[in-house]
């Protein structure tokens, strides 16, 4: 999907809550997941360029990355509904069968996120750095286990 449709999709749904987004299709639930991964990817790709030194630090720049990414990363949680194991997804069965475990990397993974608009304010790029490591770490820990790999 392209980058600017998932932007467009997404700010449509931020509103929206998990208890309707159980009742949806399961492929909208997959797009919807997949588009707000993507901007995941956007955001903290955004701040871990800068991080490893890849992009010029520009401290607007990732505040703004962010705030969004605190926004999207909140999505994907409500979009595993049934029946959404089949289909167009790299999403891999184990996410149904170990679900505590899923929610429990989704919960840490938020909770390293949710740090990154306050570090992201203080203007320190040291901090930045040791904060968005700690974030992909989390980031990948859910790959490993839960994402079938290209
Ligand atoms: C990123 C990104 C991820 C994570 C992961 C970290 O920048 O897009 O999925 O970091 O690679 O392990």
């Amino acid at each position: 999907m392209h980058l600017k449709r998932a932007s467009l999709l997404l700010a449509a749904l931020l509103p929206m809550t998990s208890a309707v987004a159980q009742t949806m299709k399961p492929e909208d639930q997959i797009a919807i997941r997949q588009a707000a991964y993507t901007l995941m990817g956007y955001s903290f790709g955004g701040i871990a360029a800068m991080a490893q030194g890849k992009r010029p630090y520009n401290k607007e720049e990732a505040i703004k990355d962010a705030d969004l990414l605190v926004q999207v990363a909140a999505l994907p949680q409500d979009f595993f509904g049934e029946g959404t194991d089949k289909g167009d997804t790299r999403a891999k069965p184990e996410i149904w069968t170990k679900r505590a475990e899923f929610d429990d990397k989704m919960k840490k993974m938020l909770a390293e996120v949710a740090k990154l608009p306050a570090v992201t304010r203080t203007g320190d790029l040291e901090a930045i750095k040791v904060q968005a490591k700690a974030t992909g770490s989390t980031c990948g820990a859910c790959h490993d286990e839960f994402r079938i790999k290209r």
